[in-house]
């Protein structure tokens, strides 16, 4: 089997978001936020897809990221485990609810800072550097109900106030830092990303995108500070990216493709790394009576203010045509687009293609040349703890075999890649069903969808597989 050469001190880890995992929902003075009110399920896809949900906590409902994986008591135990698979770094959000519990506070909550202070701790004991996404689908509720999430002009503010915290509390503890976890996402799960207390069809276009604005002056805001505080972090965007491909050669369905691709997959981050509005938007604002409310000055932080790096999840590619029929969508397909003949899928209908890595590293790099991080990629699966108490998820092992391979051919393309964390190195709760048993963990977690379980930690197969990956750096694959 080929063999290859990844760069000297490449950035090997896993990724994971607080709302996910942390579970202490109350604790530490901690208040609400979005994913806490989101309950498990095929409901919770209805509720990040359809229009018109509000933000209540329901008596007697159950929610899985209340409790999450308990690591805000087990972080010790947990990255003592990180530290034996030999993580470079750990890729974790902070909670902006811990810090500042309604989003509107002046000043910030000292116990949630001094929890992160103790789990950067505990990173460095180790040698792992925490790289931190400062918003990951964890707006404070309160937001949201008051201001209507991202619309409003005003949460910005409230968004700095959180950043400066949070970068003058850690300036010695964290030197990755990136804005919003996949940004673009807020086209198709508003409620996430944008935080809409209703989104109804009209919202896609003017709000949407206004509060798209609103969101790159945060992050453009970020990003200066981080530099002043700062000097030697690197701060980076991070995007959600599926390379677009035509099902067939007609013209009409590889511009189609081609337009998809821009709006979704690029528009954020041409905006993020080129530090302007992309040329082929003007269109899509005319065409969807977008007026943005641009103050004087926005542009110019936006221009001034663009990141060290491109942060992405990658977990499939999309296959479009113009005129799909019901038949030829995909089971469960998050993103859309048709079946592609030549993949598989996963559980969750989601098509496995190593090649559209590579695809995608080049595709990013050829747009922007600057430094890449895959933050997220990986296999979401049932699981099945054998009567010896053995995982043997060898299906989880090709699948990151075949995506590190990948990633080896683009760095041999030229390709600057600076590190990988798969998604959910530790079971977590899942973000699309909020469930436990859509499974991507190299530790398994004792923890069943209806909330049953010991919260035992356990090692799988391919625990002691990534541990050689990392340890061979990236030879024996
Ligand atoms: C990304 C999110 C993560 C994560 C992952 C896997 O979109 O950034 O939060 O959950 O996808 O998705 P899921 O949990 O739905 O399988």
């Amino acid at each position: 089997m080929k063999t290859y050469q990844f760069p000297k001190g490449f950035l090997w880890g896993g990724a994971t978001a607080a709302n996910q995992m942390e579970g202490g929902f109350k604790e530490g003075n901690k208040g609400l936020n979005i994913a806490d009110v989101l309950p498990g399920g095929k409901e919770r896809l209805n509720i990040l897809q359809t229009p018109g949900f509000k933000f209540e906590i329901e008596d007697g409902k159950f929610y899985p990221n209340h409790e999450g994986i308990d690591f805000y008591h087990k972080y010790k135990e947990d990255i003592a485990l990180f530290a034996e698979l030999g993580f470079k770094v750990f890729r974790m959000s902070i909670a902006w609810t811990r810090i500042f519990p309604e989003g509107t506070e002046l000043e910030p909550n000292e116990e949630g800072l001094a929890f992160y202070d103790r789990v950067f701790d505990e990173l460095h004991r180790y040698g792992i550097e925490p790289v931190v996404t400062i918003s990951h689908y964890e707006m404070p509720v309160n937001l949201v109900r008051e201001f209507g999430g991202w619309r409003s002009r005003e949460v910005v503010h409230f968004f700095e106030r959180y950043v400066q915290a949070i970068l003058h509390r850690y300036k010695t503890k964290v030197k990755y830092w990136m804005t919003f976890n996949e940004i673009n996402s807020g086209l198709e799960f508003p409620i996430m990303g944008l935080g809409f207390a209703i989104h109804e069809e009209a919202d896609k276009y003017q709000p949407t995108f206004q509060a798209y604005h609103h969101q790159f002056l945060a992050s453009s805001m970020a990003v200066k500070l981080c530099r002043e505080l700062i000097p030697e972090a690197k701060i980076g965007c991070m995007i959600l990216y599926a390379p677009v491909y035509s099902y067939d050669s007609n013209p009409d369905n590889v511009l189609y493709a081609l337009k998809e691709a821009q709006l979704f997959n690029y528009f954020c981050s041409d905006v993020q790394v080129r530090g302007e509005y992309p040329s082929y938007i003007k269109r899509y604002f005319k065409e969807h009576n977008i007026q943005l409310d641009i103050h004087e000055g926005d542009l110019q932080l936006i221009k001034e203010n663009t990141v060290d790096y491109i942060g992405f999840s990658y977990y499939m590619s999309r296959t479009e045509k113009i005129e799909k029929k019901p038949e030829e969508m995909g089971q469960g397909n998050i993103l859309g687009g048709v079946v592609n003949p030549f993949l598989q899928a996963s559980d969750w209908g989601w098509s496995i293609d190593p090649v559209g890595l590579r695809i995608s590293l080049n595709e990013l790099y050829d747009r922007y040349r600057v430094p890449l991080f895959i933050v997220e990629n990986g296999l979401g699966a049932k699981d099945k703890v054998e009567e010896d108490g053995t995982i043997n998820d060898e299906y989880r092992i090709d699948y990151l075999r075949n995506h590190i391979t990948a990633m080896g051919e683009a760095i041999e393309d030229g390709v600057e890649l600076m590190g990988y964390t798969p998604w959910g190195c530790i079971d977590l709760v899942s973000m699309s069903t909020g469930e436990m048993s859509k499974r991507y963990g190299f530790i398994y977690v004792d923890r069943h969808d209806d909330g049953s379980g010991t919260l035992q930690r356990k090692k799988k197969k391919s625990f002691v597989w990534y541990k050689e990956v990392i340890e061979s750096n990236g030879r024996n694959l």
